[in-house]
Order: C-alpha cells, then sequence, then structure tokens
C-alpha cells in the first residue's frame, strides 16, 4: 500500500551507508539525506509539518550516535518508526462505548463522496450483532442519498429514519433520536450532506445539526485520495468541531501520508480506516500498525 514511501526510505538507508562506515553521524551528514527524505515524504501527501517534525526529531535521535556498517538500516528503521509513532495518536475510545447512552448518536460528517455513508453502513454492520442500531437518513440534500441509505438498512436488516428529499437534516436526526429512546435503540448512526443547501452555508447547516440534536460523537469521514487536501478539509470542519477521523480509501491510495499527516495536525485520533467498499472494508485504527506498514 505504501510502496513509494518504502523505497524512498530504504534509498535514505542506502545513502547513510554511503557515507557513513563506522563513525558519528554528525548533522552535515545528516542533512543531505534528510533532504531526500523530506522530498519523498512531501510527494507521499505528508504535511509540511510533520516532516518538520519527523525530521527534527530523527535527526535528535540520531546525531551523535555511531552506528555500525551492518546496523545502519536497522537503526534508521527504528529511529524512523519512533519518529512516526510519535505523530500519530491511539484512539482512546470506543464507539460502543456510546451504547450506554441508550441511545448515544453519532453523526458522520465530510465532504460529499468522502465515504460517509458508507463508513456510517460499514460501522453499522461490525456492531449490529452486539447491539441494537437505528439508521438516520441526514442527508436530504444529495440526490439518492436516501435511497443509498435505505439500501444499506434492507441489507443489513437495520431501521432507517427518513423525511424527503430538501427538507431539514436536523429534524430528521431529532426524530430519529426520539424513536430510538422511546423503542430502546442503542446507538443512532446519522448520515449529513456533504453540501449546503443553497441558500445556507454548510458549516451553519451542521452547527444547527449539532445544536439541535447534541450528539455524543461526531467523526470526520475524509478520503485519503485527497491527498494533502484532506488537512484543509479537516480545518474547516474545526468549525463545528469533531471527536475522531475515519479515513476512506486506503486501499487505492498508493501514498499513504495524508494519514500520518492529519491525526499529527488535527489532534484528534483516527478510529478506522476504510479498506474498500464492502461491509467488511474497514479496520480499526492501529497507530503501531500503521507504522510497521509505512516502513516494512
Ligand atoms: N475503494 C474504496 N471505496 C470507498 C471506500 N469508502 C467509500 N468508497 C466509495 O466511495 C464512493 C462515495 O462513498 P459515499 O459513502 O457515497 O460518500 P458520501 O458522499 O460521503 O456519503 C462510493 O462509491 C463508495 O463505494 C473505501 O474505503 N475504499
Ligand atoms: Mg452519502
Amino acid at each position: 500500500m505504501f510502496k513509494k514511501l518504502k523505497d524512498s526510505i530504504q534509498g535514505f538507508s542506502d545513502q547513510v551507508k554511503e557515507t557513513v562506515v563506522e563513525k558519528e553521524i554528525d548533522s552535515d551528514t545528516l542533512d543531505d539525506v534528510l533532504w531526500d527524505l523530506e522530498l519523498e515524504l512531501m510527494q507521499n501527501n505528508v504535511a509540511q509539518k510533520v516532516v518538520e517534525e519527523i525530521k527534527e526529531d530523527l535527526k535528535e535521535e540520531l546525531v551523535g550516535t555511531s552506528v555500525k556498517r551492518t546496523q545502519v538500516d536497522e537503526k534508521i528503521k527504528s529511529s524512523l518508526k519512533k519518529s512516526m509513532r510519535n505523530v500519530l495518536k491511539a484512539p482512546d475510545f470506543r464507539i460502543e462505548d456510546l451504547a450506554n447512552e441508550k441511545p448515544g448518536l453519532v453523526l458522520f460528517m465530510g465532504f460529499n463522496g468522502s465515504g460517509k455513508t458508507t463508513s456510517l453502513a460499514k460501522i453499522a454492520h461490525s456492531l449490529k450483532e452486539d447491539h441494537e442500531i437505528l439508521l438516520a437518513a441526514g442527508d436530504t440534500y444529495r440526490s439518492a442519498a436516501i435511497d443509498q441509505i435505505e439500501e444499506h438498512g434492507e441489507n443489513l436488516g437495520l431501521k432507517v429514519i427518513k423525511h424527503e428529499y430538501g427538507s431539514d437534516g436536523a429534524a430528521v436526526v431529532y426524530d430519529a433520536k426520539e424513536h430510538a429512546e422511546k423503542e430502546g435503540y442503542d446507538l443512532v448512526l446519522a448520515d449529513t450532506a456533504g453540501r449546503s443547501h443553497s441558500d445556507k452555508n454548510l458549516m451553519e447547516e451542521l452547527d444547527k445539526m449539532c445544536r439541535v440534536n447534541d450528539p455524543d460523537l461526531k467523526l470526520l469521514v475524509v478520503d485519503a485520495l485527497s491527498g494533502n487536501d484532506v488537512v484543509e478539509q479537516a480545518k474547516k470542519y474545526e468549525e463545528i468541531g469533531f471527536d475522531g477521523i475515519i479515513v476512506t480509501k486506503v486501499d487505492v491510495d498508493k501514498k499513504g501520508g495524508a494519514t500520518l499527516s492529519l491525526g499529527y495536525l488535527t489532534g484528534k485520533p483516527i478510529l478506522y480506516l476504510g479498506t474498500g467498499q464492502g461491509y467488511e472494508d474497514m479496520e480499526e485504527f492501529d497507530p503501531d500498525q500503521m507504522v510497521e506498514r509505512l516502513l516494512e
């Protein structure tokens, strides 16, 4: 999945081997190779700030240490691993925990096409054995959005609360929450629009959605293929605030840097990675595993 990044790390390591036989690594030697690594990281969609952080960390770790030729690979890898691990935040909560709220309300936010509805359905699929799940068709804007979530409801055997197209998404979610309270559901998973109803701005609508419904968890869904743009997207949603991130389409993203950048720049944990279009194609995010993947 992260082949390009792996190649560049190998190149970095080879260069250190060329310049260092068995002496202390000095700052100048390292600067040359760090430059290459920096370029590669940036070409792999790692944001500038994160590249700087990794570089500084790596310098601190390596300058002044003496490494035997045979141990260069290992040393570089372990240092880089440590630096990358430092920029990733581990999730400190699980969606299941919200079931105790009876009903817990989870909002899925993100721009059109980012994978909100698909991710919502995947999570519903993974939780439905142990919990009573209700779906809310809160995206009343996009044509076919309601049909899409209804189809997931049918496939998964889950009830969907919906209104008409063009109606107020906040009211749909409000209804769903009431219905869930009355009928004893554990969790409401609510879709939201990724575009605005022409007259208002999207963030205002989402703000209303949140004020009316007081969600227990707000998840931002971003598409790894957007590259560095995901950071811009996340910044826009900081206006509303969110508690965690889902990164989708990592199965088609050959770079992987966006995921590395997001956690660090938003300070919010990545909870899941979307790895395909099927219901099973979602992984709980594990920072250690992520770093292993980048460097294996
Ligand atoms: N390959 C791949 N495709 C995905 C993933 N998540 C969503 N998609 C696809 O991306 C497209 C947009 O997803 P959708 O859930 O409708 O996005 P929404 O507009 O945010 O609700 C659909 O064709 C999905 O099947 C993923 O993790 N991997
Ligand atoms: Mg959708």
